[in-house]
């Protein structure tokens, strides 16, 4: 994300204008790996362009305005690590990524529900109170490996169900794997 607020000289606004639009951009990497939409604090990109982002279409994910991350972005949260079993029960894995509370209050998110939707379509909704009182990150990485686009990438919701007393057996259903979209809800 590029933060893009204060004032802007009359004069800089169509350059600005044309730098809110998911269009051509040479001083970057990568594309945003995970998109944050709804009531945010911040924005860098313009709305939702059905016709060229099929995939948020897809899935009815329409936008004025959104904060993307690209890999180095979320990269530059302090990671937190968490060894936990996934699918439940079977072989325990170090995942490692942002706190998904540190990727939201960027945007200036702390106390609104969010849901998540992955590239399969899968979509689970995430209370402020849990992401709030639980250390659930936006992981990144397993065993030390990034998460792939096909595999559990680009991101992947992990909670630590081995060391919350709070989360103890919990279930897989808000391990969402896949996430590239993220929306804030107006509750
Ligand atoms: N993107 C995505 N994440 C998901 C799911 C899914 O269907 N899609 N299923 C959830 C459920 S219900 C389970 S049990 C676990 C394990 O799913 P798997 O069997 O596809 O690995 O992933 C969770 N995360
Ligand atoms: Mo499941």
């Amino acid at each position: 994300m590029r933060f893009m607020t204060g004032f802007v000289a009359p004069a800089l606004l169509a350059g600005v204008l044309a730098a809110c639009q998911p269009t051509a951009e040479t001083n970057r990497v990568g594309p945003d790996l995970v998109t944050l939409h709804g009531p945010l604090a911040q924005y860098d990109r313009g709305g939702m362009q059905a016709a060229e982002e099929p995939l948020f279409a897809s899935y009815g994910l329409a936008f004025e305005r959104a904060l993307g991350f690209t890999a180095s972005e979320l990269a530059a949260f302090d990671p937190l690590t968490l060894d936990t079993d996934f699918p439940a029960g079977s072989d325990t894995h170090s995942f490692s990524g942002p706190l998904l509370r540190d990727v939201l209050a960027l945007a200036g998110v702390s106390d609104r529900s969010v849901r998540v939707t992955a590239l399969d379509g899968y979509q689970r909704d995430i209370s402020a109170d849990r992401y709030q009182s639980h250390d659930v990150i936006l992981a990144l990485f397993q065993d030390g490996r990034p998460l792939g686009i096909g595999g559990r990438g680009p991101a992947m919701l992990v909670w630590p169900r081995g060391t919350d007393p709070a989360l103890t057996g919990m279930n897989d259903d808000d391990w969402v794997y896949g996430v590239f979209a993220i929306e804030v809800l107006t509750d």
